[in-house]
């Protein structure tokens, strides 16, 4: 049944000229790809502990932590159950679940099967992620672009196993799987030949890249990004770096909106390069101060990426992933918030008076633009989400609180 606040609502908008009932359907074929990482804290389950190193790190011991596929598949079915719906999973290499100790370069699709049974059960799509990190061969940050032609290709072995496996599951599960390539390769003082780096790394990139896959099974993206700790001097693989390579070798682009300059916008950069890139990934996430992936929060910079996705026509040929981790809070809770801003602000983009908007800005009535895009943000933006996820029977406002202690209640007490 039909709430009063969203009767009123739709009718608010509807005076606006725009249908609510079309910007949910809208909303609820956008699937979101959530990050396994959140839920460990970015350790995965190879039969040995480590950190994830590259440069990235999770910080905080808060109560909980997934500690087996077992346990992060039953926290990912209690978030999924929060999120209105059906997404998809993103996986990186080092979540396989076997007994088996397969280093990276000899991991196969079986050691993943599990993962794949479970998706297909819970009728999620899969993502997937080679793991150029947390390895006794990374130590220096240096994978795919290493002097060493033996540690290279070490690391070609372990993306070219990484591709195979994400073309089956695209295969099984009937969906292509985006496998994304984000290596930490670089270096922590002013190198002096940057070209033989950069050299290096595209040959791998080639040599990985050497076997076709369908695009139904198969999309494979780069991941640049400016800077991480021990690396601070450069980045082998920066954003010039892979735009170039995506645009040549007609791979997806990926843009992690912690992976630029802090005072430069994301947002803006999704259609100059979807004049020069097909695909397009997208790793949400919010710096503060450094690449430090806190869990997005509904503010401007969501709200100007989430415009831009749909005023620009781009949802689809650009696949939203997250890539946040925050063990200060309940992990659980990170995704549901993380998703649901997401989606929240996919859902006000669908919500704006695009056409109106355009034409004003056609006819250089940048006053109008102004009245209306500033009038638009008291629209009761929120009866439109309750509505959706009254329909999708997900909680919604304070409820979602009871829900998400109840279930970090009942982890904590995992060792
Ligand atoms: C690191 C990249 C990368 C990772 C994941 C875990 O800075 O953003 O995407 O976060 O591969
Ligand atoms: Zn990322």
């Amino acid at each position: 049944m039909m709430s009063k606040a969203y009767d009123s609502a739709r009718a608010q908008f509807a005076d606006w000229g725009v249908d609510t009932d079309g910007a949910l359907d809208a909303l609820s074929i956008i699937p979101i790809s959530v990050h396994c990482w959140q839920g460990d804290d970015v350790r995965g389950f190879e039969k040995k502990s480590g950190t994830s190193g590259g440069g990235i790190q999770a910080t905080g011991n808060h109560p909980g932590a997934a500690r087996s596929p077992e346990e992060l598949r039953a926290d990912l079915e209690f978030a999924f159950a929060q999120i209105p719906g059906k997404h998809r999973l993103n996986l990186h290499a080092c979540y396989l679940d076997t007994d088996e100790t397969p280093d990276r370069d000899a991991i196969e699709y079986k050691h993943f099967a599990p993962w794949v049974d479970w998706a297909r059960d819970q009728g999620l799509g899969l993502d997937f992620n080679p793991t150029f990190f947390a390895h006794a061969t990374a130590d220096d940050n240096l994978t795919l672009s290493h002097p060493d032609q033996g540690i290279r290709d070490f690391w070609i072995a372990h993306g070219r196993r990484c591709r195979e496996i994400a073309a089956r599951m695209g295969t099984e599960l009937g969906t292509a799987a985006v496998n994304n390539i984000w290596v930490p390769d670089g270096s922590k003082d002013t190198p002096v030949d940057r070209m033989a780096a950069r050299r290096r790394l595209e040959s791998s990139l080639d040599a990985m890249f050497a076997d076709d896959f369908p695009k139904t099974a198969l999309i494979d993206a780069v991941e640049s990004k400016l800077f991480g700790i021990g690396v601070e001097s450069m980045t082998v693989g920066s954003h010039e770096f892979y735009l170039g390579y995506a645009i040549r070798k007609g791979t997806a682009l990926c843009l992690d909106m912690g992976h630029f300059h802090p005072t430069e916008s994301v947002a803006d950069k999704l259609s100059s390069v979807a004049l020069s890139v097909e695909d397009i990934l997208l790793h949400v996430s919010r710096p503060v101060r450094w690449d430090s992936d806190h869990v997005v929060l509904l503010n401007d910079d969501l709200l100007a990426m989430a415009q831009e996705l749909v005023f620009a026509d781009l949802l689809d040929r650009t696949r939203i992933g997250l890539d946040f981790f925050d063990a200060t809070i309940s992990r659980t809770a990170a995704w549901v918030i993380g998703v649901r801003n997401m989606q929240k602000a996919l859902l006000r983009a669908l919500l704006l008076p695009q056409d109106r908007l355009k034409a004003m800005e056609t006819a250089l009535d940048f006053t109008g633009r102004l009245v209306l895009t500033e009038e638009a943000r008291d629209l009761p933006f929120a009866a439109i989400w309750d509505e959706y996820c009254n329909r999708a029977d997900v909680p919604v406002g304070q409820a979602l609180l009871v829900e998400l202690q109840e279930y970090q209640g009942r982890v904590e007490t995992r060792g």
